[in-house]
Protein backbone atom coordinates (compact mmCIF):
# COMPACT_ATOMS: atom_id res chain seq x y z
CA UNK A 1 0.00 0.00 0.00
CA UNK A 2 0.73 3.39 -0.91
CA UNK A 3 2.98 5.66 1.09
CA UNK A 4 1.42 8.11 4.25
CA UNK A 5 2.74 11.61 2.60
CA UNK A 6 0.28 11.01 -0.31
CA UNK A 7 -3.25 12.94 -0.69
CA UNK A 8 -5.80 9.90 -1.39
CA UNK A 9 -9.47 9.92 -2.55
CA UNK A 10 -12.09 7.95 -3.18
CA UNK A 11 -15.71 7.06 -4.15
CA UNK A 12 -16.86 6.66 -0.32
CA UNK A 13 -20.43 5.42 -1.69
CA UNK A 14 -21.71 2.27 -3.81
CA UNK A 15 -21.25 2.80 -7.14
CA UNK A 16 -24.45 3.35 -8.83
CA UNK A 17 -27.47 6.00 -8.89
CA UNK A 18 -28.71 7.44 -5.26
CA UNK A 19 -29.86 10.43 -3.30
CA UNK A 20 -25.55 11.01 -2.83
CA UNK A 21 -22.58 10.20 -4.06
CA UNK A 22 -19.48 10.97 -1.23
CA UNK A 23 -15.74 11.35 -2.69
CA UNK A 24 -13.65 11.54 0.52
CA UNK A 25 -10.53 12.87 0.25
CA UNK A 26 -7.36 12.36 3.05
CA UNK A 27 -3.89 13.73 3.38
CA UNK A 28 -1.27 16.49 4.02
CA UNK A 29 -2.85 18.33 0.93
CA UNK A 30 -6.58 17.43 1.13
CA UNK A 31 -7.33 21.10 1.09
CA UNK A 32 -5.47 22.43 -1.42
CA UNK A 33 -6.16 19.65 -3.53
CA UNK A 34 -10.09 19.69 -3.31
CA UNK A 35 -10.16 23.60 -3.06
CA UNK A 36 -8.67 23.53 -6.69
CA UNK A 37 -11.64 21.60 -8.46
CA UNK A 38 -14.43 23.48 -6.11
CA UNK A 39 -15.91 26.83 -5.80
CA UNK A 40 -18.10 27.80 -2.84
CA UNK A 41 -21.06 29.79 -2.76
CA UNK A 42 -19.53 32.06 -0.06
CA UNK A 43 -15.99 32.68 -1.93
CA UNK A 44 -14.11 31.46 0.72
CA UNK A 45 -11.72 28.87 0.14
CA UNK A 46 -11.81 25.33 1.92
CA UNK A 47 -9.30 26.52 4.43
CA UNK A 48 -10.96 29.22 5.53
CA UNK A 49 -14.28 27.28 5.78
CA UNK A 50 -15.14 26.22 9.28
CA UNK A 51 -14.30 22.56 9.71
CA UNK A 52 -17.19 19.92 10.66
CA UNK A 53 -19.99 22.07 9.09
CA UNK A 54 -21.63 22.05 5.71
CA UNK A 55 -20.96 24.64 2.92
CA UNK A 56 -22.87 24.51 -0.76
CA UNK A 57 -20.60 25.17 -3.56
CA UNK A 58 -20.16 24.02 -6.93
CA UNK A 59 -18.40 21.11 -8.40
CA UNK A 60 -16.25 22.85 -11.71
CA UNK A 61 -14.84 21.34 -14.81
CA UNK A 62 -11.66 22.76 -15.46
CA UNK A 63 -10.48 22.02 -18.76
CA UNK A 64 -6.87 22.94 -18.15
CA UNK A 65 -7.10 19.72 -15.95
CA UNK A 66 -9.30 17.02 -17.49
CA UNK A 67 -10.31 18.84 -21.14
CA UNK A 68 -8.32 16.29 -22.99
CA UNK A 69 -10.33 13.57 -21.49
CA UNK A 70 -13.89 15.27 -21.84
CA UNK A 71 -13.38 17.33 -24.96
CA UNK A 72 -15.15 20.11 -22.84
CA UNK A 73 -13.10 23.17 -24.09
CA UNK A 74 -14.51 25.51 -21.34
CA UNK A 75 -14.98 25.89 -17.31
CA UNK A 76 -18.28 24.45 -16.40
CA UNK A 77 -20.07 23.34 -13.70
CA UNK A 78 -21.14 19.59 -12.93
CA UNK A 79 -23.38 19.61 -10.45
CA UNK A 80 -23.91 21.52 -7.01
CA UNK A 81 -22.68 19.92 -3.94
CA UNK A 82 -21.85 19.88 -0.34
CA UNK A 83 -18.22 19.96 0.95
CA UNK A 84 -17.41 19.67 4.96
CA UNK A 85 -13.85 19.38 6.11
CA UNK A 86 -12.32 17.71 9.12
CA UNK A 87 -8.72 18.94 10.15
CA UNK A 88 -5.92 16.74 11.02
CA UNK A 89 -5.95 14.76 13.84
CA UNK A 90 -9.53 15.06 14.34
CA UNK A 91 -10.84 12.98 11.80
CA UNK A 92 -11.37 9.13 10.77
CA UNK A 93 -7.77 9.08 9.20
CA UNK A 94 -6.14 11.63 11.89
CA UNK A 95 -5.32 13.57 9.03
CA UNK A 96 -7.03 16.31 7.18
CA UNK A 97 -9.52 15.41 4.78
CA UNK A 98 -12.61 16.60 2.84
CA UNK A 99 -15.83 15.30 1.78
CA UNK A 100 -17.79 16.39 -1.44
CA UNK A 101 -21.28 15.31 -0.90
CA UNK A 102 -22.56 15.10 -4.69
CA UNK A 103 -25.33 13.72 -6.27
CA UNK A 104 -25.45 10.27 -6.43
CA UNK A 105 -24.79 9.06 -9.93
CA UNK A 106 -21.50 6.79 -11.36
CA UNK A 107 -20.35 9.74 -13.75
CA UNK A 108 -20.50 12.41 -11.54
CA UNK A 109 -18.36 11.11 -8.49
CA UNK A 110 -15.76 9.23 -11.17
CA UNK A 111 -15.47 12.76 -13.07
CA UNK A 112 -14.93 14.13 -9.38
CA UNK A 113 -12.00 11.46 -8.24
CA UNK A 114 -10.64 12.34 -11.98
CA UNK A 115 -10.45 16.02 -11.59
CA UNK A 116 -9.12 15.78 -8.38
CA UNK A 117 -6.33 12.69 -9.11
CA UNK A 118 -5.40 15.54 -12.05
CA UNK A 119 -5.18 17.98 -8.73
CA UNK A 120 -2.44 15.81 -7.30
CA UNK A 121 -4.24 12.75 -5.59
CA UNK A 122 -4.27 9.24 -5.87
CA UNK A 123 -6.85 6.66 -6.09
CA UNK A 124 -7.30 5.01 -2.52
CA UNK A 125 -6.65 1.26 -2.28
CA UNK A 126 -9.17 -0.72 -0.23
CA UNK A 127 -9.27 0.10 3.07
CA UNK A 128 -6.21 2.93 2.63
CA UNK A 129 -8.92 5.30 4.76
CA UNK A 130 -8.66 3.09 7.82
CA UNK A 131 -5.37 1.90 7.57
CA UNK A 132 -4.11 5.37 7.72
CA UNK A 133 -6.64 6.16 10.80
CA UNK A 134 -5.05 2.90 12.14
CA UNK A 135 -1.18 4.43 11.58
CA UNK A 136 -2.09 7.35 12.97
CA UNK A 137 -3.03 5.95 16.22
CA UNK A 138 -6.97 6.82 15.62
CA UNK A 139 -8.27 3.24 16.14
CA UNK A 140 -6.09 -0.02 16.96
CA UNK A 141 -6.20 -3.31 15.09
CA UNK A 142 -9.68 -5.15 16.80
CA UNK A 143 -11.19 -1.78 16.45
CA UNK A 144 -10.54 -1.18 12.46
CA UNK A 145 -11.92 -5.00 11.96
CA UNK A 146 -14.97 -3.40 14.09
CA UNK A 147 -15.50 -1.11 11.42
CA UNK A 148 -15.27 -4.01 8.77
CA UNK A 149 -17.65 -5.92 10.81
CA UNK A 150 -19.96 -3.18 11.10
CA UNK A 151 -20.57 -2.75 6.85
CA UNK A 152 -20.88 -6.25 6.88
CA UNK A 153 -23.30 -6.76 9.73
CA UNK A 154 -26.03 -9.10 8.60
CA UNK A 155 -28.48 -9.03 11.61
CA UNK A 156 -28.90 -6.09 14.58
CA UNK A 157 -27.14 -8.22 16.96
CA UNK A 158 -23.74 -9.14 14.70
CA UNK A 159 -23.87 -5.04 14.11
CA UNK A 160 -24.52 -4.74 18.15
CA UNK A 161 -21.13 -6.93 18.67
CA UNK A 162 -18.71 -5.11 15.84
CA UNK A 163 -19.87 -1.71 17.15
CA UNK A 164 -18.86 -3.11 20.77
CA UNK A 165 -15.22 -4.07 19.09
CA UNK A 166 -15.22 -0.67 17.16
CA UNK A 167 -16.02 1.15 20.45
CA UNK A 168 -13.07 -0.83 21.67
CA UNK A 169 -14.69 -3.31 25.07
CA UNK A 170 -12.07 -6.03 23.53
CA UNK A 171 -9.06 -3.87 22.71
CA UNK A 172 -9.73 -2.46 26.52
CA UNK A 173 -9.62 -6.32 27.89
CA UNK A 174 -6.89 -7.21 25.85
CA UNK A 175 -4.83 -4.16 26.67
CA UNK A 176 -5.53 -5.03 30.51
CA UNK A 177 -3.70 -8.68 30.60
CA UNK A 178 -1.19 -6.97 28.80
CA UNK A 179 -0.61 -4.19 31.49
CA UNK A 180 -0.65 -6.85 33.74
CA UNK A 181 1.74 -9.02 32.08
CA UNK A 182 4.04 -6.66 31.43
CA UNK A 183 3.97 -5.54 35.26
CA UNK A 184 5.00 -9.46 35.58
CA UNK A 185 7.74 -9.44 33.04
CA UNK A 186 9.22 -6.27 34.86
CA UNK A 187 9.55 -7.60 37.88
CA UNK A 188 10.95 -10.81 37.25
CA UNK A 189 13.26 -8.95 34.54
CA UNK A 190 14.41 -6.76 37.31
CA UNK A 191 14.99 -9.78 39.46
CA UNK A 192 17.02 -11.63 37.01
CA UNK A 193 19.58 -8.80 36.93
CA UNK A 194 19.93 -10.05 40.67
CA UNK A 195 19.94 -13.60 40.44
CA UNK A 196 23.58 -14.01 42.36
CA UNK A 197 22.06 -12.05 45.41
CA UNK A 198 19.68 -14.58 45.50
CA UNK A 199 17.21 -11.37 45.61
CA UNK A 200 13.46 -12.03 44.55
CA UNK A 201 11.41 -9.26 42.68
CA UNK A 202 8.50 -11.31 43.02
CA UNK A 203 7.33 -13.97 45.05
CA UNK A 204 6.46 -17.51 43.02
CA UNK A 205 2.70 -17.62 44.49
CA UNK A 206 2.15 -14.18 43.18
CA UNK A 207 3.74 -14.49 39.86
CA UNK A 208 1.58 -17.62 39.39
CA UNK A 209 -1.61 -16.27 40.82
CA UNK A 210 -1.04 -12.64 38.35
CA UNK A 211 -0.70 -15.31 35.71
CA UNK A 212 -3.53 -17.52 36.54
CA UNK A 213 -5.87 -14.00 36.11
CA UNK A 214 -4.94 -13.12 32.98
CA UNK A 215 -5.35 -16.94 31.59
CA UNK A 216 -8.63 -16.91 33.13
CA UNK A 217 -9.91 -13.98 31.19
CA UNK A 218 -8.24 -15.03 27.92
CA UNK A 219 -9.78 -18.36 28.58
CA UNK A 220 -13.06 -16.71 28.60
CA UNK A 221 -12.34 -14.85 25.63
CA UNK A 222 -11.39 -18.20 24.23
CA UNK A 223 -14.55 -19.82 25.04
CA UNK A 224 -16.68 -16.79 23.69
CA UNK A 225 -15.46 -17.90 20.38
CA UNK A 226 -18.53 -19.81 19.19
CA UNK A 227 -21.11 -18.03 20.04
CA UNK A 228 -19.57 -14.33 18.31
CA UNK A 229 -18.78 -16.90 14.76
CA UNK A 230 -21.99 -17.88 15.01
CA UNK A 231 -23.76 -14.18 15.05
CA UNK A 232 -21.46 -13.09 13.16
CA UNK A 233 -21.90 -15.43 10.67
CA UNK A 234 -25.24 -16.97 11.05
CA UNK A 235 -26.23 -19.76 12.85
CA UNK A 236 -26.01 -22.60 9.96
CA UNK A 237 -28.86 -24.65 10.74
CA UNK A 238 -29.21 -28.61 8.89
CA UNK A 239 -32.50 -30.13 8.41
CA UNK A 240 -31.73 -33.82 8.63
CA UNK A 241 -33.99 -36.51 8.68
CA UNK A 242 -35.23 -39.60 6.56
CA UNK A 243 -37.12 -39.17 3.46
CA UNK A 244 -41.03 -38.17 3.80
CA UNK A 245 -40.86 -36.83 7.59
CA UNK A 246 -41.07 -33.17 6.58
CA UNK A 247 -38.10 -31.41 6.42
CA UNK A 248 -38.97 -29.68 3.09
CA UNK A 249 -42.13 -28.59 4.54
CA UNK A 250 -40.42 -27.48 7.61
CA UNK A 251 -38.15 -25.31 5.80
CA UNK A 252 -41.31 -23.92 3.80
CA UNK A 253 -43.26 -23.23 6.85
CA UNK A 254 -39.82 -21.78 8.67
CA UNK A 255 -39.59 -19.32 5.65
CA UNK A 256 -43.34 -18.59 5.61
CA UNK A 257 -42.68 -19.25 1.41
CA UNK A 258 -42.99 -22.63 -0.74
CA UNK A 259 -39.09 -22.31 -1.11
CA UNK A 260 -38.68 -26.13 -1.71
CA UNK A 261 -40.36 -28.94 -3.73
CA UNK A 262 -42.37 -31.30 -1.49
CA UNK A 263 -44.11 -34.21 -2.51
CA UNK A 264 -45.79 -37.27 -0.59
CA UNK A 265 -42.75 -39.53 -3.04
CA UNK A 266 -39.56 -40.60 -0.54
CA UNK A 267 -36.14 -39.08 -2.12
CA UNK A 268 -37.54 -35.63 -3.20
CA UNK A 269 -35.10 -33.85 -2.27
CA UNK A 270 -31.64 -34.04 -3.96
CA UNK A 271 -29.73 -30.56 -3.65
CA UNK A 272 -29.19 -28.94 -0.54
CA UNK A 273 -30.79 -25.58 -0.41
CA UNK A 274 -29.93 -22.68 1.37
CA UNK A 275 -32.04 -19.96 2.99
CA UNK A 276 -31.72 -17.86 5.91
CA UNK A 277 -34.04 -15.93 8.73
CA UNK A 278 -33.94 -13.48 11.14
CA UNK A 279 -34.76 -14.51 14.53
CA UNK A 280 -34.82 -11.77 17.50
CA UNK A 281 -32.13 -10.29 15.40
CA UNK A 282 -29.75 -13.23 14.77
CA UNK A 283 -29.74 -14.67 11.43
CA UNK A 284 -30.43 -18.33 11.32
CA UNK A 285 -28.67 -19.66 8.22
CA UNK A 286 -30.95 -22.81 7.07
CA UNK A 287 -30.31 -26.23 4.69
CA UNK A 288 -32.68 -28.15 3.55
CA UNK A 289 -30.87 -31.50 2.64
CA UNK A 290 -31.90 -34.71 0.96
CA UNK A 291 -33.61 -37.64 3.21
CA UNK A 292 -31.42 -39.85 4.74
CA UNK A 293 -31.74 -44.12 3.88
CA UNK A 294 -30.05 -46.49 1.59
CA UNK A 295 -30.96 -46.55 -2.21
CA UNK A 296 -29.44 -47.70 -4.94
CA UNK A 297 -30.67 -44.59 -6.91
CA UNK A 298 -27.29 -42.70 -8.08
CA UNK A 299 -28.68 -38.82 -8.04
CA UNK A 300 -30.43 -39.91 -4.39
CA UNK A 301 -26.76 -40.54 -3.60
CA UNK A 302 -25.35 -37.84 -4.55
CA UNK A 303 -28.42 -35.86 -2.79
CA UNK A 304 -27.22 -37.78 0.47
CA UNK A 305 -23.44 -37.12 0.14
CA UNK A 306 -23.89 -33.18 -0.25
CA UNK A 307 -26.65 -33.76 3.26
CA UNK A 308 -23.63 -35.28 4.84
CA UNK A 309 -21.41 -32.37 3.94
CA UNK A 310 -23.71 -29.66 4.83
CA UNK A 311 -23.96 -31.78 8.45
CA UNK A 312 -20.58 -32.10 8.81
CA UNK A 313 -20.56 -27.82 8.91
CA UNK A 314 -23.94 -27.36 10.70
CA UNK A 315 -23.66 -25.32 13.91
CA UNK A 316 -26.84 -26.83 15.08
CA UNK A 317 -29.02 -30.10 13.73
CA UNK A 318 -32.98 -29.66 13.20
CA UNK A 319 -33.12 -33.87 13.45
CA UNK A 320 -36.61 -34.21 12.03
CA UNK A 321 -38.82 -37.08 12.96
CA UNK A 322 -42.54 -38.19 11.45
CA UNK A 323 -44.86 -38.00 14.42
CA UNK A 324 -47.76 -40.32 12.45
CA UNK A 325 -45.17 -43.18 11.66
CA UNK A 326 -43.89 -45.04 14.29
CA UNK A 327 -40.29 -44.91 15.53
CA UNK A 328 -37.83 -47.95 14.21
CA UNK A 329 -34.37 -49.33 14.73
CA UNK A 330 -33.23 -46.96 11.79
CA UNK A 331 -33.96 -44.03 13.94
CA UNK A 332 -32.08 -45.12 16.95
CA UNK A 333 -29.21 -45.53 14.07
CA UNK A 334 -29.80 -42.01 13.00
CA UNK A 335 -29.98 -40.21 16.86
CA UNK A 336 -26.63 -42.57 17.20
CA UNK A 337 -25.26 -40.78 14.73
CA UNK A 338 -26.21 -37.41 14.45
CA UNK A 339 -26.74 -36.38 18.36
CA UNK A 340 -23.29 -35.28 19.17
CA UNK A 341 -23.87 -31.42 17.61
CA UNK A 342 -26.32 -29.28 19.44
CA UNK A 343 -29.78 -30.53 17.89
CA UNK A 344 -33.31 -29.70 18.33
CA UNK A 345 -35.43 -32.95 18.11
CA UNK A 346 -38.71 -32.05 16.04
CA UNK A 347 -41.62 -34.30 15.82
CA UNK A 348 -43.32 -33.25 12.61
CA UNK A 349 -47.07 -33.91 11.34
CA UNK A 350 -48.40 -32.96 14.95
CA UNK A 351 -52.02 -32.75 12.93
CA UNK A 352 -52.39 -35.96 12.59
CA UNK A 353 -53.02 -38.82 14.60
CA UNK A 354 -49.37 -40.10 16.63
CA UNK A 355 -47.72 -43.43 16.56
CA UNK A 356 -45.93 -42.41 19.76
CA UNK A 357 -45.24 -39.47 22.11
CA UNK A 358 -42.49 -37.30 22.86
CA UNK A 359 -41.97 -38.64 26.11
CA UNK A 360 -40.95 -41.97 23.96
CA UNK A 361 -38.48 -40.25 21.98
CA UNK A 362 -37.15 -38.59 24.90
CA UNK A 363 -36.38 -41.83 26.06
CA UNK A 364 -34.87 -43.11 23.12
CA UNK A 365 -32.62 -40.16 22.81
CA UNK A 366 -31.52 -40.74 26.70
CA UNK A 367 -31.00 -44.23 26.44
CA UNK A 368 -28.86 -43.93 22.76
CA UNK A 369 -26.73 -40.94 24.43
CA UNK A 370 -25.71 -42.27 28.34
CA UNK A 371 -22.53 -42.84 27.07
CA UNK A 372 -21.70 -39.79 24.76
CA UNK A 373 -21.00 -36.65 25.67
CA UNK A 374 -23.29 -34.79 23.71
CA UNK A 375 -24.96 -31.76 24.87
CA UNK A 376 -27.32 -31.79 27.80
CA UNK A 377 -30.81 -32.80 27.43
CA UNK A 378 -33.50 -29.98 28.01
CA UNK A 379 -36.72 -29.91 27.54
CA UNK A 380 -36.57 -26.98 24.82
CA UNK A 381 -34.64 -29.03 22.77
CA UNK A 382 -38.20 -30.87 21.87
CA UNK A 383 -40.14 -29.71 19.27
CA UNK A 384 -43.45 -30.68 18.96
CA UNK A 385 -44.46 -28.90 15.10
CA UNK A 386 -46.85 -29.30 12.66
CA UNK A 387 -45.04 -27.93 9.01
CA UNK A 388 -48.85 -28.07 7.71
CA UNK A 389 -50.82 -26.04 9.92
CA UNK A 390 -47.70 -24.10 11.30
CA UNK A 391 -47.94 -25.07 14.89
CA UNK A 392 -44.91 -24.85 16.82
CA UNK A 393 -42.93 -23.19 14.05
CA UNK A 394 -41.95 -19.84 16.08
CA UNK A 395 -40.82 -22.35 19.02
CA UNK A 396 -38.95 -23.97 16.85
CA UNK A 397 -37.13 -20.76 15.65
CA UNK A 398 -36.64 -19.55 19.18
CA UNK A 399 -35.21 -22.83 20.02
CA UNK A 400 -32.69 -23.13 18.08
CA UNK A 401 -31.22 -19.85 18.14
CA UNK A 402 -31.36 -20.54 22.47
CA UNK A 403 -29.37 -23.61 21.81
CA UNK A 404 -26.89 -21.41 19.54
CA UNK A 405 -26.37 -17.95 21.24
CA UNK A 406 -26.30 -17.70 24.87
CA UNK A 407 -28.04 -14.94 27.27
CA UNK A 408 -25.16 -13.86 28.46
CA UNK A 409 -24.24 -11.75 25.59
CA UNK A 410 -27.55 -10.42 25.25
CA UNK A 411 -27.05 -9.65 28.44
CA UNK A 412 -24.67 -7.70 27.50
CA UNK A 413 -22.21 -7.98 30.10
CA UNK A 414 -19.68 -10.12 28.27
CA UNK A 415 -17.58 -9.92 25.41
CA UNK A 416 -17.35 -12.42 22.36
CA UNK A 417 -14.65 -13.20 20.27
CA UNK A 418 -16.08 -13.35 16.27
CA UNK A 419 -12.90 -13.66 14.14
CA UNK A 420 -10.80 -16.59 13.61
CA UNK A 421 -7.68 -14.29 14.14
CA UNK A 422 -8.22 -13.42 18.07
CA UNK A 423 -8.95 -16.89 18.35
CA UNK A 424 -5.63 -18.26 17.21
CA UNK A 425 -3.67 -15.85 19.04
CA UNK A 426 -5.53 -15.72 22.51
CA UNK A 427 -5.44 -19.83 22.36
CA UNK A 428 -1.55 -19.36 21.78
CA UNK A 429 -1.10 -16.66 24.61
CA UNK A 430 -3.01 -19.09 27.03
CA UNK A 431 -0.69 -22.09 25.42
CA UNK A 432 2.45 -19.83 26.60
CA UNK A 433 0.77 -19.16 29.28
CA UNK A 434 0.32 -22.45 30.55
CA UNK A 435 3.79 -22.87 29.44
CA UNK A 436 4.88 -19.99 31.83
CA UNK A 437 2.80 -22.14 34.99
CA UNK A 438 4.74 -25.22 34.27
CA UNK A 439 7.88 -24.11 34.31
CA UNK A 440 7.90 -22.27 37.50
CA UNK A 441 6.18 -25.48 38.84
CA UNK A 442 9.14 -27.28 37.62
CA UNK A 443 11.38 -24.85 39.10
CA UNK A 444 12.94 -23.76 36.00
CA UNK A 445 14.70 -20.54 35.66
CA UNK A 446 13.10 -17.01 35.69
CA UNK A 447 14.89 -16.68 31.96
CA UNK A 448 12.44 -19.52 30.68
CA UNK A 449 8.81 -17.99 32.60
CA UNK A 450 9.88 -14.87 31.18
CA UNK A 451 10.70 -16.33 27.26
CA UNK A 452 6.56 -17.33 27.83
CA UNK A 453 5.37 -14.73 29.10
CA UNK A 454 6.73 -12.59 26.11
CA UNK A 455 5.46 -14.63 23.90
CA UNK A 456 1.74 -14.35 25.25
CA UNK A 457 2.50 -10.62 25.31
CA UNK A 458 3.58 -10.59 21.44
CA UNK A 459 0.48 -12.84 20.67
CA UNK A 460 -2.07 -10.29 22.82
CA UNK A 461 -0.34 -7.31 20.90
CA UNK A 462 -0.55 -8.53 17.47
CA UNK A 463 -4.30 -8.94 18.51
CA UNK A 464 -4.47 -5.01 18.26
CA UNK A 465 -1.71 -4.30 16.23
CA UNK A 466 0.78 -3.23 19.12
CA UNK A 467 2.87 -5.64 17.11
CA UNK A 468 2.40 -6.25 13.33
CA UNK A 469 3.74 -6.25 9.87
CA UNK A 470 3.05 -5.56 6.57
CA UNK A 471 1.21 -8.66 5.86
CA UNK A 472 -1.02 -8.51 8.90
CA UNK A 473 -2.11 -5.26 7.70
CA UNK A 474 -2.55 -6.17 4.12
CA UNK A 475 -4.47 -8.90 5.08
CA UNK A 476 -6.65 -7.30 6.96
CA UNK A 477 -7.39 -4.49 4.81
CA UNK A 478 -7.73 -6.16 1.72
CA UNK A 479 -10.97 -7.02 3.27
CA UNK A 480 -12.25 -3.33 3.06
CA UNK A 481 -13.92 -1.58 0.17
CA UNK A 482 -12.75 1.30 -1.70
CA UNK A 483 -13.44 4.27 0.15
CA UNK A 484 -13.33 3.00 3.54
N1 LIG B 1 -50.27 -33.81 7.52
C1 LIG B 1 -49.04 -33.33 7.37
N2 LIG B 1 -48.32 -33.64 6.29
C2 LIG B 1 -47.07 -33.17 6.16
C3 LIG B 1 -46.51 -32.31 7.15
N3 LIG B 1 -45.26 -32.01 6.76
C4 LIG B 1 -45.06 -32.62 5.57
N4 LIG B 1 -46.13 -33.31 5.21
C5 LIG B 1 -46.29 -34.12 4.00
O1 LIG B 1 -45.28 -35.11 4.01
C6 LIG B 1 -44.85 -35.40 2.68
C7 LIG B 1 -43.33 -35.26 2.60
O2 LIG B 1 -42.99 -33.92 2.80
P1 LIG B 1 -41.58 -33.32 2.35
O3 LIG B 1 -41.48 -31.99 2.98
O4 LIG B 1 -41.40 -33.41 0.89
O5 LIG B 1 -40.60 -34.34 3.06
P2 LIG B 1 -39.01 -34.41 3.05
O6 LIG B 1 -38.56 -34.86 4.38
O7 LIG B 1 -38.45 -33.14 2.53
O8 LIG B 1 -38.76 -35.58 2.02
P3 LIG B 1 -37.46 -35.88 1.11
O9 LIG B 1 -37.08 -34.63 0.42
O10 LIG B 1 -37.95 -36.92 0.18
O11 LIG B 1 -36.41 -36.40 2.01
C8 LIG B 1 -45.58 -34.42 1.79
O12 LIG B 1 -46.70 -35.09 1.22
C9 LIG B 1 -46.03 -33.34 2.76
O13 LIG B 1 -47.21 -32.66 2.32
C10 LIG B 1 -47.31 -32.00 8.30
O14 LIG B 1 -46.90 -31.29 9.22
N5 LIG B 1 -48.55 -32.53 8.36
MG1 LIG C 1 -37.32 -32.71 0.90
Amino acid sequence: MGSLDDTICAVATPMGEGGVGIVRVSGTHALPVASSILRLRSGKSLEQIKPYKLSLGQFIWNPVQVGKISGIKTSSVLDEVLVVTMRAPRSYTGEDVVEIHAHGGPVIVNAICEALTQAGARLAEPGEFTKRGFLNGRLDLTQAEGVLDTIRANSLQSLKMAQEQLQGRLSRIIQDQRDRLLKLVAHLEAGMDFVEDDIQFIEHSELKNGIHLVLEEILKLVDSAEEGRMIREGIRTVIVGRPNVGKSSLLNAILGTNRAIVSHIPGTTRDVLEEAIMVEGVMIRLFDTAGLRETRDELENEGMSRATQAIDHADVLILAFDKSDSLNEKDVNFIERYTQKPCVMVLNKSDLPPKYSLKELQDIVIRTRKNSEGVPEEEKNYVEVSALTGEGIDRLKRSIKSLAVGRQYEAGDSVLVSRLRHKTLLHNAGAALQNALRAIDDTLSAECVALELRIALNSLGEIVGVITNEDILDQIFREFCIGK
